[in-house]
């Protein structure tokens, strides 16, 4: 049996001070913070090839972000990247569909990473178990309504507008606050619609309309987000406010370079309550949210059995 499986939980009850982790009907249940894989099947990550060869390599990254212990695997083909221009659904979806498909088919949990409905829609039913929304249903009226009827996990995130014009958007007085009652309000909006509270995770949007040190309040406060009462998930990886802490006479390190600082992050993120990480390498990610989870579980007598005891 897995830790932390409901059966499991249930033969040994938590002790009353550790607070049992958060649960998402439709994603693993595990004692630790989630670890979602990123496979991003757009030009710059898979430019060499054709489609077909595109796809093919996709699937083998996510397989074995799956190998290397990923909860989930959270599959986008479309770039967020601060200035990027859009993609058409139609391509999105010619990107995406074959690697869902693929992965879900070999078993992994797949969440699919778009802001259309129609690409959610097709992904679901090519075996997607959730849908991680960068604009938290702003981008599209019809996510919210899509997501309800099909009663899966639904990542929304703070988002203020495209990517193409982000950076003009990063204007706040009190960051915490407002994304706080941005995504409080977002939240109620999609529970209107019929979306169940417990498929709802909540997601800052580290970078998104976002300065440096607005993403790092963001993490120094992440209690005022989980005060919503929804599950929260962080995702750092690789972002520009690591590439500026890390910064030095050889300039700016390149995304691979800041998977150390990403894991610190996780690592934090987790100790201070995160549902889930978003990483590009899981492998550490793995070893740091166990810390986490075994730093802030109680010790001596009460202490629970170990994994592999
Ligand atoms: N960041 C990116 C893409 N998708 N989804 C969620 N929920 N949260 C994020 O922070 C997030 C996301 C951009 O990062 P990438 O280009 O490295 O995938």
């Amino acid at each position: 049996m897995i830790p932390g499986t409901q059966a499991a939980s249930a033969a040994s009850p938590p002790h009353p001070h550790q607070q049992p982790h958060q649960y998402v009907p439709g994603f693993p249940r595990r004692d630790r913070c989630l670890v979602m894989g990123i496979v991003n099947v757009t030009p710059d990550s898979f430019s060499d090839g054709g489609p077909y060869l595109a796809a093919a390599s996709a699937v083998e990254h996510g397989l074995a972000l799956a190998r290397s212990g990923a909860d989930i695997v959270d599959v986008g083909g479309e770039s967020t990247r601060p200035g990027a221009a859009r993609v058409g659904a139609a391509e999105e979806l010619r990107r995406v569909l074959p690697v869902v498909r693929e992965l879900s088919r070999a078993g992994v949990t797949v969440t699919i990473d778009t802001t259309r409905s129609l690409v959610a829609e097709a992904a679901l039913a090519a075996g997607a178990a959730g849908v991680n929304d960068v604009s938290g249903g702003l981008a599209d009226p019809a996510m919210a309504q899509l997501v309800a009827g099909a009663h899966v996990p639904y990542i929304a995130m703070h988002w203020r507008g495209p990517s193409r014009d982000m950076r003009q958007r990063a204007v706040y007085t009190d960051v915490v606050a407002e994304v706080v009652a941005e995504l409080g309000a977002r939240l109620e909006t999609l529970l209107e619609a019929g979306i169940d509270r417990r498929q709802v995770v909540l997601d800052p949007g580290l970078g998104f309309a976002k300065r440096p040190a607005h993403d790092w309040q963001l993490l120094n406060r992440l209690d005022q987000l989980q005060a919503l009462g929804q599950p929260v998930l962080v995702g750092a990886s690789r972002k520009s406010f690591l590439g500026a802490l890390l910064r030095s006479g050889n300039g700016t390190p390149p995304p691979p370079a800041r998977d150390m600082a990403t894991t610190a992050v996780s690592a934090l993120a987790a100790a201070a309550g995160a549902y889930c990480v978003r990483v590009h390498d899981v492998t550490p990610t793995l070893d740091a949210v166990r810390v986490a989870a075994e730093w802030t579980a109680p010790h001596g007598d009460q202490a629970r059995p170990k994994e592999g005891q």
